[in-house]
């Protein structure tokens, strides 16, 4: 039975934490090693208690507790939900809408904008949570991971999201993973949540933060450690005495941007910084909660003490020496100290001066890292300093916008120039209007976001960005370039004479409290019986779904190869966001921008390639649509991690629906990989990643032994070069029995649809 109210209800919490006992005592006598928190949450979210599990190797199944889904994805996911036949969410799920705003001119304007240019979407949303019992943040409620920390995040709990950076939720202690839409479909339709038992990676932390340190610097520390695709197929675990030193909002800092390492999520331990952070968000029935039961909260002492036994990765961190640190531009892996980027980008000849700061996000708006950040630019107001660069700040929710209006921290951002946008996305998502003067050029821009792959924030990939923590993003901003270091570095003032920054000072909880702001949510109806969800049948934006073909049955010979990608594939390569967010529910206008920021191996340009049916050079978006219109199947090649960053599953379902019938590469991220699975498309990786190198722009593949395909097998495959030699390869799968079966009915989708008839 689905609740779908406002904040998670105690029932829903005392329910989790009733078997913990049980179930964890269970769990750690068939392991028999001391156990990590990541165990005991999963333990107690089995869908079979006794099922057997292996770290990295088995597919298991568990019961989340809620789903959350944004705007952007939330449609696709629902359009796929609604042809499973049911009549209400089988778990308490809500809908974010954040992701659709654009950011023009200031958070009133661009608002009501948004209410009226995506009227119908927003319709849809709202009537479809109506219609099927689950709950709506309209436009205005901010981004869903804040709210999904301020409202429904709870110690010890578990829930999936339709987003990659649902691991916000880690930093209150829950196991909360990014997955797409097909996953949220799985859960809410009553089925369990399928996913391989993670790896563990203990991040040890000791000391404390100080000075200009922050949160922000811990995770772009560890990501310059593990990379972009060190965290696939484990859970980041943060031990160690330092990790009480953080309060619940820098936890989840950490946790959301553990998102770009790849990790299935990362995860704090229940502590008094989480304790206080409950009560101040009017949840003091969860604490008293977890208090009781907090020794199952946290890993095992033995499991801290022994750490290199029970981990399968530690990595040592002292924050008392930490640094603040900056990464990018591009990937958000490179990393450095803020005080070695200047030297940097001149060698590399990036654009020191700073087009725009921008701060916020989902990643870093709490009311303590806005209290740090304008406790620098009050010290600079104070001494004559300005900020010599556009400003913008998003705040991440309704609450922490009128908590910092109300306690003057917006004014003091306006009062330094700044533009305060709607609490959305915005600029993170490249729904960011710019004007071409200055995207048309390279370009920098510093932000306290999380991703920074190119186009993401305004759709050029002239501009370089760089992230780093809100207080860094000011400091910069008063600079007005990255070479300046805030920690030693002076600033010449309206009267010509050289000023320091102070050390920034921050509030982890308002002192009087929060406040709520507008009130955002609707919940569904008592009586849902007459709604009616209504999609025009000439909508551009939204597009009922056809059911996928099932396999039929044949082999694969001699695939034209659409695309062979070189270097980072990341989901915004395959299915880029900006402009392109307003076709999230119509499949076939969205395909529209398939492969469009890919970069091909052959020519070197994004975008396009060779036309295999008429040798014409194309984009590859029409080039798909040929070879679908022609009936003409597919594959794609790539290189490492492939499917990097978001969960989007446009980026599977295009390809599906234009006809791919493999993805070939070095390595897959995780979420694309489950979501290329999800909709019945073969994901292989080359068992000899030399093999890429062998692929021609005229070559085509064949795959065999498709009858066979079994987990764990390699499948056969064979590249026909144009004079007619061929090379014989393996491609190796993860596909579990399930997974298989999803192949053979064309998607999982098709495989609940066919239960619930
Ligand atoms: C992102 O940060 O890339 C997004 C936009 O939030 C995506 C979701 C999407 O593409 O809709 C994500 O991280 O999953
Ligand atoms: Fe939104 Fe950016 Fe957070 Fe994604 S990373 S949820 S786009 S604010």
């Amino acid at each position: 039975m689905s609740d779908a109210s406002a904040t998670t209800p105690i029932e829903l919490v005392n329910g989790v934490y009733s078997t913990l006992d049980a179930r964890i005592g269970a769990y750690r006598s068939t392991v028999g090693h001391p156990l990590s928190l990541a165990e005991k949450i999963l333990a107690n979210h089995l869908d079979d208690p006794a099922q057997g599990t292996d770290r990295g190797g088995s597919y298991n199944d568990l019961r989340p507790d809620r789903v959350a889904m944004q705007d952007a994805t939330a449609q696709m996911a629902l359009l796929q939900f609604m042809t499973a036949g049911l009549d209400q969410a089988a778990v308490p799920s809500t809908v974010h809408c954040d992701h659709l705003i654009q950011a023009k001119v200031g958070a009133k304007t661009d608002l009501l904008a948004a209410e009226s240019g995506n009227k119908e979407v927003y319709d849809f949303l709202e009537s479809v949570c109506a219609r099927y019992g689950l709950g709506f943040w309209g436009p205005g409620s901010g981004i869903i991971h804040q709210v999904v920390l301020e409202q429904y995040a709870f110690p010890g709990g578990m829930m999936i999201g339709t987003d990659s950076h649902t691991p916000n939720a880690g930093g209150l202690g829950m196991i909360a993973i990014g997955v797409g839409g097909a996953d949220a479909v799985d859960v809410m339709t009553g089925f369990p949540f399928n996913v391989r038992w993670p790896k563990l990676i203990a991040v040890h932390l000791t000391g404390e933060l100080n000075g200009w340190s922050s949160p922000k610097d811990v995770i772009l520390k560890v990501a310059e450690l593990l990379t972009v695709k060190g965290g696939t197929g484990a859970i980041v675990e943060y031990i160690g005495p330092g990790a009480n030193t953080i309060s619940c909002t820098g936890k989840a800092t950490i946790c959301n941007m553990g998102a770009e390492i790849g990790a299935t999520t990362s995860l704090f331990a229940y502590d008094a910084a989480m304790s206080r952070y409950l009560m101040a968000t009017g949840r003091a029935a969860i604490a008293d909660g977890a208090d009781a039961v907090a020794h199952h909260l946290r890993p095992d002492d033995d499991a801290v003490t022994q750490r290199d036994s029970v981990y399968d990765q530690v990595i040592e961190l002292d924050l008392s020496t930490l640094r603040p640190h900056i990464n990018g531009p591009h990937t958000p892996d490179l990393a450095r100290e803020v005080q070695d980027l200047g030297a940097e980008a001149r060698a590399n000849g990036w654009p020191l001066e700073i087009s725009a700061a921008l701060v916020g996000s989902c990643t870093n708006s709490s009311y303590e890292d806005i209290t740090r950040a304008a406790s620098i630019l009050r010290h600079a107001a104070e001494n004559g300093l300005r900020v010599r660069v556009p400003l913008l700040i998003t705040p991440g929710s309704e609450q922490v916008r009128a908590t910092i209006e109300r306690d003057g921290l917006l004014a003091t951002f306006e009062a330094a120039g700044a533009t305060v946008l709607a609490n959305a996305c915005g600029p993170c998502i490249g729904q960011w209007s710019r004007p071409e003067a200055i995207t048309g050029v390279p370009n920098t821009i510093v932000t306290s976001y999380n991703r920074n792959f190119p186009k993401r924030n305004d759709g050029s990939a002239k501009t370089h960005a760089f992230v780093t923590s809100p207080e860094t993003v000011v400091a910069l901003a008063l600079a007005g370039t990255i070479d300046f270091d805030p920690l030693t570095g002076s600033l010449i003032n309206d009267s010509g004479e050289p000023v320091s920054l102070i050390v920034p000072v921050g509030e982890e909880l308002p002192a009087a409290g929060f406040d709520p702001g507008e009130n955002t949510f609707t919940p569904p109806p008592a009586d849902r019986s007459g709604i009616d969800v209504r999609v025009a049948p000439d909508s551009e934006r939204l597009q009922l779904l056809e059911p996928f073909e099932p396999w039929d049955g044949e082999d694969f010979h001699e695939l034209p190869i659409l695309v062979k990608a070189q270097g980072k594939c990341t989901t915004d390569h395959i299915s880029m966001a900006g402009p392109w967010l307003k076709y999230r529910g119509h499949l076939e206008n969205i395909s529209g921008n398939l492969f469009l920021g890919a970069v091909n191996a052959f020519t070197g340009e994004a975008g396009s390639g060779k036309d295999p049916l008429d040798g014409q050079t194309k984009p590859y978006p029409e080039i798909a649509r040929h070879l679908h219109e022609a009936g003409q199947p597919w594959v794609a090649v790539g290189d490492e991690n492939w499917g990097e960053g978001s969960s989007r599953e446009h980026a599977a379902m295009e390809p599906r629906f234009r006809g791919a019938k493999a993805i070939i590469v070095r390595s897959f991220a995780r979420i694309h990989e489950t979501n290329l699975k999800k909709q019945g498309v073969l994901p292989l990786t080359f068992t000899d990643p030399a093999v890429y190198d062998l692929i021609g722009e005229d070559d085509r593949i064949s795959i065999t032994g498709l009858a066979q395909l079994a987990p764990g097998v390699p499948v056969a495959c064979r590249l026909h070069h144009p004079d007619g030699s061929v090379v014989d390869f393996t491609g190796n799968q993860t596909m579990s029995p399930e997974h298989v079966e999803w192949f053979r009915a064309g998607s999982a989708l098709n495989i609940i649809r066919a239960r619930m008839l």
